[in-house]
C-alpha cells in the first residue's frame, strides 16, 4: 500500500532521555508508529545516533534534528512508494544519508522510519506484525519459534552505578515448555531474590533494566544470591533455569587492561578468561556476552578455542548487528553468537541480512533491547518472525520491559498451539 504521510515527534525514553517516534501513514488510513530505544554501554562502531547537541534542552540530547530529518528530508522522498517495498525503502535512506554509519541523517532518524513502514503495511495486510515479519525470514516453515528469554534480574556497570563490574546477571529458564510459563519461572525468580536480597542486608533499588542492584562485594555474589531464589522458587539450577551474563567488558577496558574495581584486579585477556571460567566451575553460565572489549578479537578466538564451543559467545559490541564486523568474525572463528540490536545498524533490512548471515554460518542470533527503551514491543514480533530462538530484554519488571514478555505470551496464546519455544543449542 502506498505511503500517504510520515511524521515524528520527540518522546522520552525509559531514562528520560528524549528519543523519536514515527508515525506512517497509508493510503488506505492503515497507521502505525515505531520508537526507537537507545544505549548506554554503546559500541564505538554503531551507527550514529544523531543528538541535537543544544545544552539548552535536555542537556544537549534532543532529538529535534532527527525529527526535522524525517519530516524535511526523508518523508518528501518516501511518500507515494509502496510500503511492502522494505528493502527498497530502506536503501533510498541508506543513500539518502550517504555515510557508512549514517552520520547524516541519524541511524534514530532512519530506523523510527523502517520500523513504523513494516508495522503499517502488516495493518494494511491486516496481519499480525509477526506474521507480516515471517516473510523475511526464508527459513520459516510454518511453525513460529518462540525465543527463550534471557532476563536481567541483577544489574550493574553502567546501568547500575558499578554495583558491580559484570553489567548484566541474566537467568535463562531453558526448562520452560512455552514462553508463558517460562515468563511465571523468572518472575517468581524475580520475586523471591527480592526477599534473598533483603535477608542479606541489601537494598533492592534496581538498575536501568529493572534487575536489582544491591553494592555486593563480589562479582561472583550476585550468582549465589540468585541461585538461592532459584530453589527457594522451586526449580532447580542447571536444569529449569540456566545462567548467562553481559560483562560489557569494552566498559571497563582502561589503557589495554581489564579493570575489575570489586575485585581489586587488573587483569590482560587471559586472566580474564580464567575469571570468568573460574566463576563457571560453581555456577552453570551457558551464554557469555562481551566478555572482552570491542576490538579484543584475539580474547574472543582464544575463549572459544578454550571452551571448544560447547557455551554460547556472544558478541554485542564486538559485531554491533553489522555484516562487515560479522564477517571478520566468521572468517576468524571469533565466536559463536551475535547480538541483534536494529538500532546499532539503523535499518530493518540490514538487520535482517545480519541475522541470515550469522544464521548461514551456524551462529545463534539474540534479539536485544537497550537499555534506554520505550512502550514499543516491535522487537518482540520480530524475533517470532525470524525464529532466532531467544530473547533478551532486561528483568521482569518496569513497563518498557514487561511489554516485550507481554507481547509474547499474546503472540503465543494467538497461535494456539501452531507455535513451540526454541531449544537452547548448547
Ligand atoms: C547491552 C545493552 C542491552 P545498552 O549491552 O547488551 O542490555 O545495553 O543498551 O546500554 O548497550
Ligand atoms: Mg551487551
Amino acid at each position: 500500500m502506498k505511503i500517504k504521510s510520515i511524521s515524528a515527534i520527540e518522546i522520552l525514553d525509559s531514562r528520560s532521555n528524549p528519543t523519536i517516534e514515527t508515525t506512517v501513514i497509508l493510503e488506505d488510513g492503515s497507521c502505525a508508529s515505531s520508537a526507537v530505544p537507545s544505549g548506554a554501554s554503546t559500541g564505538s562502531y554503531e551507527a550514529v545516533e544523531l543528538r541535537d547537541g543544544d545544552k539548552s534542552r535536555y542537556n544537549g540530547s534532543g532529538v529535534l534534528k532527527a525529527v526535522e530529518n524525517v519530516e524535511k528530508i526523508i518523508a518528501p522522498k518516501i511518500i507515494g512508494l509502496d510500503a511492502e517495498k522494505q528493502r527498497e525503502i530502506d536503501e533510498l535512506m541508506i543513500s539518502l544519508d550517504g555515510t557508512e554509519n549514517k552520520a547524516t541523517l541519524g541511524a534514530n532518524a532512519i530506523l523510527s522510519v523502517s520500523m513504523a513502514i513494516a508495522r503499517a503495511q502488516a495493518i494494511s495486510e491486516k496481519k499480525p506484525l509477526y506474521e507480516y515479519l515471517s516473510k523475511f525470514n526464508p527459513d520459516f516453515n510454518g511453525t513460529y519459534q518462540m525465543p527463550i528469554p534471557m532476563m536481567n534480574i541483577m544489574n550493574g556497570g553502567k546501568h547500575a552505578n558499578w554495583a558491580t563490574d559484570i553489567q548484566e546477571y541474566m537467568i535463562f529458564p531453558i526448562g520452560a515448555k512455552n514462553i508463558t510459563e517460562a515468563v511465571r519461572m523468572c518472575a517468581e525468580v524475580y520475586a523471591n531474590l527480592k526477599k534473598t536480597i533483603k535477608s542479606h542486608g541489601y537494598g533492592v533499588g534496581i538498575g536501568d533494566e529493572g534487575g536489582f542492584a544491591p553494592n555486593v562485594s563480589s562479582n561472583d555474589e550476585p550468582f549465589q544470591l540468585m541461585k538461592e531464589a532459584i530453589e527457594t522458587s522451586g526449580y532447580k539450577l542447571g536444569d529449569d533455569i540456566v545462567f548467562c551474563i553481559d560483562a560489557a567488558a569494552t566498559e571497563f577496558f582502561k589503557d589495554e587492561k581489564y579493570v575489575l574495581n570489586k575485585e581489586g584486579k587488573t587483569l590482560d585477556s587471559n586472566e580474564l578468561s580464567e575469571f570468568y571460567l573460574n566463576i563457571a566451575k560453581n555456577y552453570p553460565i551457558v551464554s557469555y556476552e562481551d566478555i572482552f572489549a570491542e576490538d579484543d578479537w584475539d580474547g574472543f578466538k582464544n575463549f572459544s578455542t578454550v571452551t571448544e564451543n560447547k557455551v554460547q559467545l556472544v558478541g554485542d559490541d564486538l559485531y554491533v548487528t553489522n555484516p562487515k564486523r560479522l564477517e571478520r568474525g566468521i572468517t576468524e572463528k571469533t565466536s559463536n553468537s551475535i547480538l541483534i540490536k536494529l538500532n546499532q545498524i539503523g535499518t530493518l533490512t540490514e538487520t535482517i541480512d545480519t541475522i541470515l548471515l550469522a544464521r548461514k554460518n551456524n551462529m545463534t542470533s539474540v534479539v536485544s533491547h537497550r537499555s534506554g527503551e520505550t512502550e514499543d514491543s516491535f522487537i518482540a514480533d520480530f524475533v517470532v518472525a525470524m525464529g532466532t530462538g531467544q530473547i533478551k530484554t532486561g528483568a521482569p519488571c518496569r513497563s518498557e520491559r514487561t511489554c516485550k514478555y507481554n507481547r509474547l505470551m499474546k503472540i503465543e496464546k494467538e497461535l494456539e498451539g501452531k507455535s513451540e519455544i526454541s531449544k537452547f543449542p548448547f
